[in-house]
């Protein structure tokens, strides 16, 4: 049946989120205490009524491939499926060079489905999307290829593939992270961006990935290649993400981050925390699903020596206790202790951690399964924190890796 197939792409690296992405890829790192990076790409296409959809993994996918099948997994009807697809070496003795690569190599994919169009979207990104807006969009242009767009401050540019587009939304200028991003025209402080995102007529993209496989010049790489050359010979639309309309939205319909870094996650977690967050959770007509696994509700008691509980601007997971502590503008995932006296300030910590009494945590992002010694202070002087083997940010962020113990006699 035709239709639309969906292609995400999971396989990143993302190594400048180090140490999160230490032991999994990047978009399995923990966001938002229940949540994981991938689950915000596939709530825009499960809500957008896309529902069939492979996900391309690559590195270190084990946790990646778990979190698809406890959260993700559906059976019934055969057309609809969310399926992980490891990468194979069906084209030779190769992982993935690039992005474009990454789909090529699984063209057999889109073979079986004969879909009209195919979607292809990134994984690393905390935004909503109402998918099929862009699709309507790129059939009404009758274009080969449409790529979502944003508008960024011009400094972070840079980061980002630019584009230049004409009155009627084609893309005539796109340029790979150019170190002197081109500004939007009359407005110096802002660029267009691409998302990252993109769909293409099924049959164009065929031809434009056989071509590009063929060229030993090419990194195969979406940004790189592929857009580029369709620009200069095909009908390549850019559909603006302000036009974008989620369902009953009451925080900042266009809030796009690019988790990418360290401080940048640190933001984005924090962004959470205000009770008018720009992202909104808490919109019935756009459930934010994931796995929840078996944990009783968290609690909050009152220990025997009196100390009093000081919860402000946080998120708290199932299976958290907060024992007579200070917790605040803070994440808490699953199955988080935190004993008598200790305080956690401006942190998210992932899960399954004790932080042991009087503790004390500033600015401090713990990977899973820690455990922080009675009286340990994380966060507050940094040539310590260094010397104990944590990351610190460009903005002084301390990370301290999956599974390490802090403070205890060896
Ligand atoms: P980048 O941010 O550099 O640029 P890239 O590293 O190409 O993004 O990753 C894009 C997506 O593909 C991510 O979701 C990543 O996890 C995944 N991915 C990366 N390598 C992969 C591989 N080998 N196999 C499978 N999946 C892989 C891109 C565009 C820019 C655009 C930004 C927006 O090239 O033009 O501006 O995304 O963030
Ligand atoms: P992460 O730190 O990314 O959460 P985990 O090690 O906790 O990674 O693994 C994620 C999921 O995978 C969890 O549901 C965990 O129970 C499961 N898991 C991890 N390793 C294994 C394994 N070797 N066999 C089965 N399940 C596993």
């Amino acid at each position: 049946m035709a239709g639309i197939l969906s292609m995400i792409l999971a396989g990143g690296a993302g190594t400048r989120l180090f140490p999160l992405t230490e032991t999994r890829t990047k978009p399995a790192v923990p966001f938002a205490g229940q949540y994981r990076l991938i689950d915000f790409v596939l709530n825009n296409f499960v809500n957008s009524d896309l529902l069939k959809i492979y996900v391309l993994t690559q590195f270190k996918s084990q946790s990646l491939n778990i979190h698809l099948r406890q959260a993700w997994h559906f059976s019934g009807l055969t057309d609809h499926f969310i399926d992980p697809i490891p990468a194979q070496m069906r084209m030779g003795k190769r992982w993935y060079e690039g992005t474009a690569d990454a789909i090529y190599q699984n063209l057999r994919l889109i073979e079986i489905h004969q879909p009209d169009q195919v979607v292809i979207f990134g994984s690393d990104h905390i935004y909503k999307m109402n998918v099929r807006q862009m699709t309507t969009f790129h059939t009404d242009k009758e274009a080969d290829l449409t790529v979502a767009a944003i508008r960024v401050p011009i400094e972070e540019a840079h980061q980002f593939g630019v584009m230049e587009i004409d009155e009627e939304g084609r893309l005539i200028g796109f340029e790979e992270k150019p170190a002197n991003p081109k500004s939007l025209p009359g407005n110096p402080d802002v660029a267009l961006i691409s998302m990252g995102n993109y769909v293409f007529e099924s049959e164009v993209l065929y031809k434009e990935l056989k071509a590009d496989a063929k060229d030993p010049n090419s990194s195969h790489d979406f940004g790189k290649n592929i857009i580029p050359n369709l620009m200069k010979n095909g009908n390549v639309f850019v559909y603006d993400f302000a036009n974008n309309k989620i369902p009953g939205e009451k925080g900042d319909p266009f809030y796009w981050r690019d988790v990418g870094t360290i401080d940048a996650y640190w933001q984005a977690s924090m962004d959470l925390l205000n009770a008018n967050s720009e992202f909104n959770m808490f919109n019935p007509k756009w459930p934010m699903r994931t796995y929840h696994p078996t944990l009783p509700s968290a609690q909050i008691f009152k220990p025997e020596n009196g100390e009093h509980n000081q919860i402000v601007d946080s998120s708290i997971a199932s299976g958290c206790v907060v024992n007579g502590a200070r917790v605040e503008k803070s994440v808490l995932g699953y199955e988080v202790t935190v004993e008598p006296n200790a305080e956690v300030t401006e942190s998210v910590i992932m899960g399954n951690t004790v932080i042991g009494s009087g503790c004390k945590l500033h600015r401090t992002i713990l990977d899973k399964n820690v455990k922080i010694a009675p009286g340990t202070e994380i966060g507050l002087d940094h040539d310590l924190d260094e010397k104990r083997g944590f990351t610190i940010s460009a903005n002084g962020i301390v990370t301290v890796p999956k599974g390490t113990v802090v403070g205890f006699d060896k």
